[in-house]
C-alpha cells in the first residue's frame, strides 16, 4: 500500500469518529448521512492517486453503509411499540401487524448483575449447593423471629426494614430464607446428605446512600447443615468460593461480629487485589463482603432441626462489593443508573 493511501484511510477512520460523536448528539439521526464529512470523502475520491482510488473508494462506500446501518439501527429502537393490553391475549384480539413488537435482540443485553449472580451460582452449584430463590416480601416470622431476634430486641432495628402498614416486611437480607431451606431439605439429613442451598436475591433497606450502600441491592446467602460441621468447613468453603469467583488465591480473614441468628458470628474480608488499592495502607487492605457464622441452635429449632444432633454454617454477602471489587467499579450506584455507558462495558 502507497504511503498516500495510509494517510486516506488515517482520515477515514478519523472522520468514522467524529461521524459516530455527531451521530450519538443528533435528533434526527437521518441528518447523519447529508453531513459534509461524507460528502468530503467522497470528493477525496476524484483527488485520489489512480493507483489508490479503488481502495479508498471502497473503504468509503463502507463507511457509508456502516453510517446507514447507525441510522436503520435508530429507527427500530424508535419504533412505537403497542401497549399491551394485558386483558387482551395478542392471539385473540389483536391484528397480527398490530401485536407488540419486541426490541430486536441485538438492541439489549444481560444486565451485568444477572451475569454475574448466574455466574455466582454456577460456582456453588459445582460445589453442591442447591440454587433457590427469596421472595420480595415477608414476613416477621422469617425477618426476624425464626432467626432468634426476640420481640423488642434492639438489633431488629440494625436492619432498617421497609414495612407495610399491615406489618408486611421487604426483606433486608436474604436470611428470611434458612428457616425456609432448612424446612425443604430436612429430609436430605434422614438420607446422611447435607443440607446445602444458597440464595441469591434482591433486598430493601431504609438506607442513606453513598458509594458503597444503596437501598435496594443483592444478597446472596448460603446454608449447610449437616453432622459435626464446623468453622473450619466454613472457612475452606468461603476461600474456595472466593478463589473460583475472583480467579486468585486471595488472603481471607474472619473477624468476630454479632449476628442474633449465628453464634459464633463473624465478619467476611477478603485482601483486595493489588489492582484494587489505592495506596498500602492497613484500611485499604481489607475489604468486608459479607457476614457468616455456626447457625444458631434457635434457629435450628425454629425449622424443626435438633441442633444436638446436627450443626451448620451460614453466610450472607452483598453482590454488587463482590462485583464491584472483580471489575474495580467505584461506585454501587452505578448498577442501577440505567448508564448505557457504564452498562456496554459489560456487554
Ligand atoms: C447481613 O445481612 C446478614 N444477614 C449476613 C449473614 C448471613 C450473617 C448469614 C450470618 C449468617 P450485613 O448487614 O452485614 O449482614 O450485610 C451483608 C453484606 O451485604 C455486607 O457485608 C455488604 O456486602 C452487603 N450490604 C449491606 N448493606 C448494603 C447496602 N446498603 N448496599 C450494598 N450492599 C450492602
Amino acid at each position: 500500500m502507497t504511503e498516500g493511501s495510509t494517510t486516506g484511510m488515517d482520515e477515514i477512520n478519523k472522520t468514522r469518529d467524529i461521524l459516530r460523536d455527531k451521530f450519538e448528539k443528533l435528533e434526527d439521526k437521518k441528518q447523519i448521512l447529508k453531513a459534509v464529512e461524507l460528502r468530503k470523502l467522497y470528493d477525496g475520491i476524484r483527488n485520489a492517486p489512480p493507483e489508490d482510488r479503488a481502495a479508498y473508494g471502497q473503504a468509503v462506500n463502507s463507511l457509508k453503509l456502516d453510517v446507514q446501518t447507525w441510522v436503520e439501527q435508530s429507527q427500530e429502537a424508535d419504533e412505537e411499540i403497542s401497549p399491551i393490553d394485558i386483558t387482551a391475549p395478542w392471539g385473540v384480539n389483536s391484528a397480527a401487524d398490530r401485536r407488540p413488537q419486541f426490541l430486536p435482540a441485538e438492541q439489549g443485553s444481560q444486565h451485568p448483575l444477572t451475569t454475574e449472580i448466574n455466574y455466582i451460582c454456577d460456582i456453588f452449584q459445582r460445589m453442591g449447593f442447591v440454587v433457590e430463590e427469596s421472595r420480595e416480601i415477608d414476613d416477621d416470622f422469617h425477618m426476624f423471629e425464626s432467626l432468634n431476634f426476640p420481640e423488642d430486641h434492639p438489633a431488629r432495628d440494625d436492619y432498617d426494614t421497609f414495612m407495610t402498614d399491615e406489618g408486611l416486611i421487604a426483606p433486608a437480607h436474604t436470611s428470611t430464607m434458612q428457616n425456609r431451606v432448612m424446612q425443604k431439605y430436612k429430609a436430605n439429613l434422614d438420607k446422611g446428605e447435607p443440607i446445602a442451598a444458597v440464595v441469591p436475591d434482591r433486598v430493601f433497606r431504609n438506607e442513606d446512600l453513598d458509594a458503597t450502600h444503596e437501598h435496594t441491592f443483592y444478597q446472596i446467602e448460603g446454608v449447610y447443615v449437616s453432622k459435626n460441621v464446623n468453622v473450619g468447613n466454613l472457612i475452606a468453603t468461603l476461600s474456595t468460593y472466593m478463589s473460583e469467583y475472583y480467579g486468585q488465591q486471595l488472603k481471607t480473614k474472619l473477624q468476630p461480629f454479632y449476628f442474633p441468628f449465628t453464634e459464633p458470628s463473624f465478619e467476611f474480608a477478603i485482601e483486595r487485589p493489588d489492582v484494587l488499592r489505592k495506596d498500602n495502607s492497613e484500611e485499604q487492605k481489607w475489604l468486608e463482603l459479607g457476614g457468616c457464622g455456626m447457625i444458631h441452635p434457635n434457629v435450628m429449632r425454629s425449622a424443626g432441626l435438633d441442633p444436638e444432633v446436627y450443626t451448620g454454617f451460614a453466610f450472607g454477602f452483598g453482590v454488587e462489593r463482590m462485583v464491584m471489587m472483580k471489575h474495580g467499579i467505584e461506585d454501587v450506584r452505578h448498577f442501577e443508573s440505567a448508564n448505557l455507558k457504564f452498562l456496554r462495558q459489560f456487554s
